[in-house]
């Protein structure tokens, strides 16, 4: 399709032709995955667009790609009859293949078909675990968005699905004058757990699972909310459809007719002749279910003739030509018998519940992620609990919450199956308010004031440095939690088992000492983590390697292990800074290294150095001064220091240097956005920083001033909500001269 502006000046026109043109374009981007214009030009087209409705709102469609906008908080939703109600689907619990025969049995028979009569089609598709929906179409355009609710009667949600770009606000194609789309809106797996690390991150609570986030986000009464949680949706059915001419007379044919109107159909999806084709499907989607990049429950069978459809007809509810066929649940309840702490890679330590073994989604679980201290505390889990398991696609297991002891009551006396008491234990940790909702004042349901899973002699809540004595579990260092972090971690990184791999790479790192051949592969040789016992405990033992100890290990010819030795060999005559980077302080990047080699000039004075003195080093700030003095407190640490030395690892010092007295802006981080009319980005942030201030990249409480030209955006944006003062060029100029802004 092409981008270009037409010809015509007529702006209605124009108007027109813009909204089939980002149509088009949102469709090849949100449906398809397949864009053929970069998002740039589609910037440029939106805007153009919105350009002229601005000058004349008469042009303002209800289709617009512009009305995706967010709207208003609304006050509550408003009810909605469907026209057609919106059914549930009976569920076949035997997730054996067993439970595809009973059904295409049970067709038979209402069909009265006999052996000999051939096998029934069916289409068999995906059941997404999400939320249903009806989208009412009129004259091709999306007019109304509801929920289920009880099925007659729903909620009126348009406003937040409006924000879904994966839905369609007009149709393409011949699409009838009328008709509801049925389908589910979901997150996808990805999107919820960046939707959940974002909240672990900021402190706030965790989501129980996709379903239960995107259930939040269509229930949002703030649209800017919903705006921030990305849905998708996928359309499997239809409500009312009126003018329909050429209606097609199978399922199957309707899934490809609503595929071509523009709505995301599930692309897989099959026609499968009887209860063998029905088997063959769901084996297919189980054991590609982790794959997949959303949550589903099971699959679902239909009969894929209409006539036969309607011959089969209703019964209470529940159609007779269709059935969800389950798969194992990716929730279960368990007891959690303790709470262990696990050392990462990068020294993180994360609580692990060690469980009374459960199947969770296709496999037996006797471990599960708490994330940290501060989300363990916020569900409340603490040792005997009962407690839910989530193991969905291949991200590690995780305990969602606490079996509320509401639902644990049915668990105890048995009354209950371990479906109803999971269901029961998911509904009332889903009831709980949004997070965001409570956070931003706009929740639903209210807050319950007392912990209703408390009982007299529970154990206290978890407690990660009082279960750890203050020391990391696979070395014995000092465990520390800066401020403002949520998680603990070991602080002796040079030393500690757990971490001697990522200690190894980043010190042979080309930036550091830059040793050519330690490779992924290779150090995890050297380090033990395959079978044989670790040749590199620590650093200093990289120098004492030697040829025969090198050439025996996996891919690595006699050639490499000579071309090894004499990379170690040579990385020996190092500089101060390469060294200090090396060790992998934390937050201790190449720059700050720089800084702390040319202010101290020795290691030993870096040894020294107290955090007063740290803080005098140039872009050296509280956290990162606690962090070198935490690092050089472990002796441990110092040893690996001496090792190297020991081992030849030599750098020229000097006497350290005096800091330059402050320019006018020292202390000060001045941010630049936009384009200057004269300055590059880079002048503009050379100047700054030759006054002895900090050129920042983003505006926070702490950016002293934002310079902005023409076209600053976000950035611009953040510094007149933050009250930041904002500089022109030649107020910068001014600035660096003298340290005040001309008035
Ligand atoms: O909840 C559902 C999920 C998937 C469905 C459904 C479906 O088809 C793929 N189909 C019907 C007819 C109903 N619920 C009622």
């Amino acid at each position: 399709m092409p981008t270009s502006s037409s010809k015509k000046t007529d702006p209605a026109v124009r108007a027109a032709e813009l909204r089939a043109l980002l149509h088009h374009h949102a469709h090849r981007y949100y449906v398809l995955d397949a864009p053929e214009i970069p998002d740039a030009e589609y910037d440029r087209l939106f805007a153009e667009l919105q350009a002229l409705e601005e000058a004349d709102p008469g042009l303002r469609t209800p289709d617009s790609p512009t009305q995706r906008v967010i709207g208003q908080v609304l006050p509550g939703f408003v009810p909605v009859r469907h026209r057609v109600p919106m059914l549930s689907i009976r569920t076949e619990t035997d997730t054996t293949a067993e439970g595809a025969r009973a059904f295409d049995a049970r067709v038979r028979r209402e069909l009265a078909l006999t052996e000999a009569d051939p096998p029934v089609a069916y289409v068999a598709e995906l059941k997404f675990d999400g939320l249903a929906l009806s989208l009412r179409y009129e004259a091709g355009v999306l007019v109304q968005a509801a929920t289920r609710g009880d099925g007659e009667t729903g909620e009126d949600v348009t406003q937040n699905i409006r924000t879904i770009g994966q839905i369609p606000l007009r149709l393409t194609g011949d699409a009838p004058p009328v008709l509801e789309v049925r389908g589910e809106v979901y997150m996808r797996r990805d999107a919820f757990e960046r939707l959940n690390e974002r909240q672990r991150e900021a402190g706030e609570k965790t989501f129980v699972n996709p379903r239960n986030a995107a259930a939040g986000a269509v229930r949002q009464l703030d649209p800017a909310i919903a705006a921030r949680r990305p849905l998708s949706f996928f359309a499997y059915g239809w409500g009312e459809v009126a003018g329909w001419e050429d209606m097609p007379p199978t399922q199957s044919g309707v899934l490809d007719a609503l595929q071509r109107f523009g709505l995301p159909v599930s692309a897989e999806r099959v026609v499968a002749q009887g209860a063998d084709g029905l088997i063959e499907f769901h084996a297919r989607i189980a054991a590609a279910r982790d794959t997949l990049p959303f949550d589903i429950d099971g699959v679902v069978y239909k009969v894929n003739d209409l006539a036969l459809q309607q011959r089969l007809g209703y019964v209470t509810r529940e159609p007779r030509w269709a059935v969800a066929h389950k798969y194992p649940a990716q929730e279960q309840v368990t007891t959690l018998r303790d709470i262990d702490v696990q050392v990462g890679r990068t020294g993180k330590l994360t609580p692990v519940a060690r469980l009374e073994p459960v199947f969770v989604g296709g496999t037996t679980v006797t471990n599960a992620t708490l994330h940290n201290e501060d989300e363990t505390r916020r569900k409340d889990v603490r040792v005997g609990d009962r407690v839910i398991v989530r193991r969905a696609g291949d991200v590690i297991p995780e305990i969602v919450g606490v079996v509320p002891r509401a639902a644990l009551a049915a668990d105890q006396a048995g009354a209950a199956g371990a479906d109803a008491v999971r269901e029961a234990a998911l509904d009332v940790l889903e009831a709980q308010p949004d997070p965001a909702a409570v956070a931003e004042g706009t929740a639903v349901e209210a807050v319950p004031a007392v912990n209703p899973n408390d009982y007299p002699g529970r154990p206290e809540p978890f407690d990660l440095y009082k279960k750890l004595g203050g020391r990391c579990p696979a070395c014995g260092s000092d465990i520390v939690r800066e401020e403002g972090e949520v998680n603990w971690r070991c602080s002796g990184g040079l030393f500690c088992p757990a971490q001697r791999k990522e200690a190894v790479l980043h010190f042979a790192s080309r930036r550091a000492m830059d040793i050519e051949g330690l490779g992924d592969r290779i150090v995890e040789q050297l380090v033990g983590e395959g079978d044989a016992p670790p040749l590199v405990r620590t650093l200093p033992d990289l120098y004492k390697l030697g040829f025969t100890s090198l050439v025996v290990l996996e891919r690595m010819a006699e050639k490499s292990a000579q071309n090894l030795l004499k990379a170690l060999e040579d990385s020996k005559k190092t500089t101060l800074s390469r060294f200090i980077y090396g060790l992998g302080i934390r937050h201790v990047g190449e720059r700050t290294a720089r800084d702390l080699a040319a202010h101290f000039g020795s290691m030993d004075r870096l040894i020294a150095a107290s955090e007063e003195a740290l803080l005098q080093v140039h872009d050296v700030g509280p956290v990162v001064a606690q962090s070198i003095r935490t690092f050089f407190d472990q002796p441990h640490n110092v040893e690996v220091v001496e090792q190297l030395r020991a081992a030849g690892v030599t750098w020229e010092e000097h006497e350290g240097r005096q800091e330059a007295p402050p320019g006018p802006l020292a202390g000060k981080t001045v941010v630049v956005t936009g384009t200057l009319p004269t300055l590059t980005r880079e002048q503009a942030e050379a100047l700054i920083e030759g006054a002895g201030g900090k050129a920042g990249k983003s505006v926070s409480k702490k950016t002293a001033y934002v310079v902005a030209g023409a076209e600053a955006g976000s950035k611009l944006m953040k510094a007149q909500e933050l009250n930041i003062p904002v500089l022109n060029e030649d107020e910068l100029k001014a600035l660096v001269e003298t340290g005040d802004v001309k008035e």
